[in-house]
């Protein structure tokens, strides 16, 4: 098969050493091959990870959240050059369920984070179309870990405000940020309190021209609902932040405030990624049994007549998926 360097090739498994080196072309490769759901891909891509898990672990991860439209993709450009300059380096992952509707509605944002795609110290990786909000979260946290690997040290995982992606980034990274416009009024720009209630950062986007004067007063309603919220963790009270990214003011405050996030973690951040691998465990556990459950020919027999069943009203469904358990367990 001839080799084309632009397009990663998910049957050509990338060296380890390659990856570990920062080779960004291997890093594209690796994260074709855990995206791919051919089994023996999988295969390849497990086998591959469990080469990379030592070397991770090393970078701030960051989940990034905010309704189409709020500024993500030009914050993310902003803050990311900002930290460039910094003298750090930066991968930007997307799980974007929307694209697998679309087929990769994503790739416009490529374009907005332009001056962030050309530097060398970045990493931009549009997500996968194609797959349900868990799947893509799911190959989302394996590609976190390749980068980790290929020696970023800050990894910056953007969603789009759709509730179930959300808690999936939020089990995933250090410090979820969670991005809003100014305006908006009472009902918070419907944001809903458990998405609030996952934030360890508010930043109000577009403080400025027409819209500072609005921003700062979102701010404010932001800073009292937050003060209302039970607070969710004994070491770091969630704080609101307002910043441009077209003129940069901000930009440094939201850095600062990540990294005293960081330092108020010290001690907690082992065990908060370790919780999260293990929940990780459990959602995997969870989604190859379902998936091995409907890849049965007698389960999916007795169920075409059990869904029926219930439709109908003849059989309770609570009885009907433990006939369905009992046939998935009496296989051979
Ligand atoms: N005035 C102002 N406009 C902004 C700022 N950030 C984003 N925008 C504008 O808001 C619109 C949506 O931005 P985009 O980054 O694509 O939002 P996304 O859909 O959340 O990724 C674009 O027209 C941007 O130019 C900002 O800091 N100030
Ligand atoms: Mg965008």
């Amino acid at each position: 098969m001839a080799k084309q360097p632009d397009s990663p090739d998910a049957d050509e498994t990338p060296r380890v050493a390659d990856i570990l080196a920062g080779d960004r072309r291997a890093l594209a490769r690796a994260i074709t091959l855990i995206e791919s759901t051919r089994p023996d891909h999988r295969a390849a891509a497990e086998t591959l990870l469990e080469e990379l898990l030592p070397h991770a672990g090393g970078a701030v991860r960051i989940g990034i959240s905010g309704a189409p439209g709020v500024g993500k993709s030009t914050f993310i450009e902003a803050f990311g050059l900002h930290l460039i300059e910094a003298g750090h380096t930066i991968a930007v992952l997307a799980v974007d369920p929307s694209s697998a509707l679309s087929g990769g509605s994503i790739l416009g944002d490529k374009t907005r984070m332009e001056l962030l795609a050309k530097r060398p110290e970045s990493f931009i990786r549009p997500s996968p179309a194609g797959q349900a909000a868990g799947g893509v979260a799911r190959r989302t946290r394996e590609a976190m870990l390749a980068c980790e690997a290929a020696g970023f040290d800050i990894v910056l995982v953007e969603t789009v405000g759709v509730g179930q992606s959300e808690a999936a980034v939020a089990d995933m990274v250090d410090l979820f940020l969670l991005l809003i416009q100014p305006g908006g009024g009472d009902d918070l720009q419907g944001i809903k309190r458990g998405i609030m209630e996952l934030a360890e950062l508010v930043v109000v986007t577009k403080a400025d021209g027409v819209l500072e004067a609005p921003a700062r007063h979102t701010k404010a309603d932001y800073e009292a609902a937050l003060s209302l919220l039970r607070a969710t963790s004994p070491h770091w009270k969630p704080r609101v932040l307002a910043c441009s990214a077209l003129n940069g003011d901000g930009i440094a405050e939201v850095w600062e405030a990540i990294v005293a996030h960081k330092a108020a973690l010290t001690d907690v951040l082992a065990d908060k990624r370790g919780a999260q691998a293990r929940a990780w465990m459990w959602h995997e556990l969870q989604d190859e049994l379902m998936a091995s459950l409907r890849a049965d020919g007698r389960v999916a027999k007795q169920a075409a007549k059990l869904e029926e069943a219930v439709s109908d009203g003849k059989i309770s469904p609570s009885a009907a998926a433990q006939k369905l358990l009992g046939v998935f367990l009496a296989r051979d």
